[in-house]
């Protein structure tokens, strides 16, 4: 049974708990510390509600040093995040974001990880105008934060439309049955009619309770071949399973996760498992029931312990099928057959069986925004939005798909994309095409090192020794986080960064091509020149050494430069 590394499991909630129970079903004094004009900034209290709500407030680190020297308050800003499940939205949608990133935020759209927008630096006084525009245009940020379910993730994969149609119908359904029920968001940002008092009133959250979850909790879909959400990073992953070109049902996996504190071994990276199978009429079944026994279960005292990862590895995958079977009432299936080939986006133009077009665009970490070479992707998006009739869809690797694009619109939007230099990440190398960072610097309050910032450049010089190595068409996952909490999965990434101090990360070896094994700690706390010096001589080896079809993180596991992680718990063995 339990072993629980932190707390006895009558250990005091955390203060988080009690802030969510005191809330009123997330209300907390928002309103009015919305309204305070003394300040750009909300009580720690009210943020740690803001972000169910789908706001975190921050503060630019670029000017911390300057504004403390001046005795000016930090520049508080708010970040906001929007969600929509499986990352599909309509051109007028993103018009309207379009519009709010240029009106109220940094004038840049920041597509994420998990197929959601963020906007950056709106001030506490144009939040409000922000989110009922955002609803407005029928999407929302309601739980795109906090401990709740956040932005179901969905392979948007535009080949086999109809069954991706189907899967991406249920990552919708089961979104919305998880979405928190109180009436606070319409509250206070809607101007819906106010509930007086919620706790006598019929409002209640049937899945969540008073307390929420005590932790986030995430779910995905993948329909492989492709496994471009990382299914396995997920609290909670979905399969596809196609026979016959339908959509049979759903393998389900449980208990992965990424994120982890430098230097606490209790606390890493894990990959979830795969349990059994269930149709798609049990999947929301089979989520919310999961999602019960995570509120039930996850310990609420320790928030580093509290994901779902560790409710499972503390009890046992074997408890959690038996706990899940008891609450379904039924039984899961065994699980079926599937085979997965790459965690990556394929790019460019592919015809899907509806007979529209699709172009996958290459978006370097998922920012959106003009530069000063002849990338305007903010205006050409802008552009082609507005003649577009079809969809545009945000991949789970920070990219943009134009989706549903008919036969004969494809030589316009074309010509568009080419005009505004859109196409031109369609020719970059192999390695940047794999490449994603999180945001870090200058808004993330927990960044240790840039990522999103400072990757682009590093890949540059990785290039020159890949291409001397005659390596520049090789496909390989590179991945940076400017802290351990795993923004950009990067325990998932064959090469992968993670920030520890400025200008230092720790070296990460040996994760697979397709997303189902870890990497692990090659080198700690190394700058530029060292990751340089350290892996010229590897990439070397691989290009000599390798075997017909081998993927870099398969190599440096066979050449013995790593050992293979078989389990998160033995991540820092
Ligand atoms: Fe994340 C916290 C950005 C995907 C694990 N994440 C944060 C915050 C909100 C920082 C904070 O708490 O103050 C970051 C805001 C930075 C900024 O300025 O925008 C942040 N996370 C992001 C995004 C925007 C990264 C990106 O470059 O795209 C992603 C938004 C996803 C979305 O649309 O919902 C994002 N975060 C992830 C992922 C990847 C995923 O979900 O597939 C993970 C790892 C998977 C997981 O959850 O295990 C992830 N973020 C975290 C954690 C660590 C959680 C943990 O288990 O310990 C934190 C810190 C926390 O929760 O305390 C965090
Ligand atoms: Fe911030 Fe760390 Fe997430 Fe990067 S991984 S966005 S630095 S919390």
């Amino acid at each position: 049974m339990a072993k629980d590394p932190y707390a006895p499991k009558d250990a005091p909630p955390s203060d988080v708990e009690h802030i969510k129970i005191k809330s009123n079903y997330l209300r907390g004094s928002l309103a009015e510390t919305l309204e305070d004009r003394i300040t750009g900034s909300i009580p720690e209290d009210d943020n740690r509600l803001m972000k169910h709500h789908g706001s975190y407030m921050q503060d630019d680190r670029d000017l911390r040093n300057e504004r403390t020297k001046q005795k000016l308050e930090p520049a508080y800003q708010f970040m906001l995040r929007i969600r929509a499940a499986g990352g599909i939205i309509t051109p007028s949608q993103w018009l309207v974001i379009d519009e709010l990133a240029q009106k109220y935020a940094n004038g840049t759209i920041r597509l994420t990880t998990r197929q959601s927008f963020q906007l950056h630096g709106i001030i506490k006084w144009n939040m409000k105008t922000t989110v009922k525009a955002i609803n407005e245009t029928l999407l929302t940020t309601y739980a795109a934060c906090g401990d709740v379910n956040r932005n179901v993730m969905c392979n948007p994969n535009p080949y086999q439309s109809e069954v991706h149609g189907e899967v991406y119908d249920w990552a919708n359904r089961i979104s919305e049955h998880l979405l928190p029920q109180s009436r606070a968001y319409h509250e206070l940002w809607l101007d819906g009619e106010k509930i007086v008092d919620s706790q006598d009133t019929a409002e209640q959250e049937p899945i969540y309770k008073n307390v929420y979850l005590p932790r986030k909790f995430k779910i995905g879909i993948a329909v492989p071949p492709s496994n471009d959400v990382d299914v396995y990073s997920q609290d909670l992953g979905f399969i596809a399973i196609v026979e016959n070109g339908k959509l049979a049902g759903f393998n389900v996996t449980a208990g992965g996760g990424m994120g982890m504190t430098h230097g606490d071994t209790a606390t890493y990276p894990q990959l979830g498992r795969v349990v059994g199978f269930c149709t798609p009429e049990q999947a929301v079944d089979v989520a919310e029931k999961t999602v019960t026994i995570q509120r039930d279960y996850g310990d609420r005292s320790v928030r580093k312990h509290a994901r779902f990862k560790y409710t499972i590895d503390d009890r046992g995958i074997d408890w959690y099928k038996e706990e899940l079977n008891r609450r379904l009432g039924y039984a899961l299936q065994p699980a079926r057959e599937y085979r997965f080939e790459h965690n990556g986006d394929r790019y460019g133009w592919v015809k899907g069986s509806n007979g529209k077009w699709h172009l996958t665009l290459f978006i370097q970490n998922g920012r959106v925004a003009d530069d000063d070479q002849g990338h305007l992707i903010m205006t050409g998006l802008r552009e082609i939005a507005k003649v577009h009739k079809g969809d545009y869809r945000l991949t789970a690797n920070q990219n943009l798909v134009i989706g549903n694009v008919s036969g004969q619109s494809k030589r316009k939007i074309e010509s568009l994309a080419e005009q505004y230099g859109l196409t031109s990440g369609l020719n970059v190398s192999a390695l940047r095409r794999n490449s994603m960072a999180c945001v870090a610097l200058p808004t993330c309050g927990l960044a240790m090192a840039e990522s999103e910032r400072y990757l682009p450049s590093l890949i540059s010089k990785l290039e020159t020794i890949l291409a001397g190595e005659g390596l520049q068409e090789q496909e390989i996952v590179i991945r940076m986080t400017g802290c351990p909490n795993g923004c950009a999965r990067a325990s998932l990434g064959e090469i992968g960064f993670i920030g520890k101090a400025p200008g230092k990360y720790n070296l990460y070896l040996g994760a697979s091509f397709n997303g189902d094994r870890l990497n692990k700690m090659y080198r700690e706390n190394i700058g530029e020149d060292e990751i340089l010096a350290e892996l010229k001589p590897i990439i070397g080896r691989y290009a000599r050494e390798r075997q017909e079809g081998e993927h870099f993180g398969d190599f440096v596991i066979r050449a013995g430069i790593i050992n293979a992680v078989v389990s998160g718990t033995d991540f820092h063995a």
